[in-house]
């Protein structure tokens, strides 16, 4: 094993939150990752580089051990799986909520719920749990645009603000979740790498708890 820790950062607006607490925990890249085209990067602490990929892809990267830690949004996590990782802190960065959505006023009619969604094992899950039948339909985006199209009744989707879904004649009906972004550790990294491992998670827990204290005194 090398003697390298890799973090993986998810790409987009979890990346615009990462690299501000990252900072905080005095991690700082080489250089400018919004301006390269690079996806591998040298960070101020030589045992340290960081790769930049799909959030979706983190997780895997981190299983498998491509990657020693990762930093991922909950709800990729939920849909993804989490065998093979500890997730061992709460960022508590990029928040939101997985909800279930539908037109305004309108009530699931079919017997058998139609949901269109990206995260078709947590739709799954939920319905199942719910003890609703639902016939779950992978869509890569544009969900909103689903119900209006009948081409489904419900949508599981991440809800902010909840502007989107005004803007298109929905609301949220159910919270399936609340998310954040995670860090996780591929476990046998964990074992084999503690030593490497523990300062980083405490400079990175110390930086959260900074955040806290922060908020309080604000
Ligand atoms: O967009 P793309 O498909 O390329 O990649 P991505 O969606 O995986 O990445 P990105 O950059 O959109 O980041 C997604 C991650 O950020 C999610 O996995 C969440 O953990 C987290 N996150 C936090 C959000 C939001 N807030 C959020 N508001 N992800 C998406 N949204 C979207 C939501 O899907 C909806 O379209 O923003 C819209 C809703 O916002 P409101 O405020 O209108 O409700
Ligand atoms: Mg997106």
């Amino acid at each position: 094993m090398s003697k390298q820790l890799i973090l993986a950062l998810s790409k987009g607006r979890i990346l615009d939150e990462t690299l501000p607490l990252l900072a905080d925990a005095g991690i700082v890249p080489g250089e400018d990752l919004g301006k390269s085209r690079k996806l591998l990067f040298d960070t101020n602490l030589p045992d340290v580089k960081l790769v930049v990929i799909r959030a979706t892809d983190v997780p895997t990267y981190v299983q498998l051990g491509a990657a020693d830690l990762g930093v991922a949004g909950k709800d990729v996590l939920l849909e993804h799986g989490a065998e093979g990782l500890y997730e061992p802190l709460d960022l508590e960065i990029a928040r939101c909520k997985l909800m279930t959505a539908g037109i305004d006023g309108s009530q699931p009619a079919r017997a058998r719920r139609r949901v269109a969604t990206k995260f078709v094992n947590v739709a799954r899950r939920y319905y199942a749990e719910q003890g609703i039948q639902a016939e779950v339909i992978k869509l890569y985006g544009a969900l909103e645009l689903a119900p209006l199209m009948n081409l489904a009744d419900e949508i599981v989707d991440i809800v902010d603000t909840g502007n989107t879904l005004r803007a298109n004649g929905m609301s949220p009906r159910e919270l399936i979740a609340p998310i954040s972004t995670r860090l996780v550790v591929n476990q046998a990294s964990m074992t084999m790498k503690h030593v490497r491992i523990k300062p980083l998670l405490a400079r990175l827990e110390a930086a959260v708890q900074q955040r806290h204290a922060a908020d309080v005194s604000a």
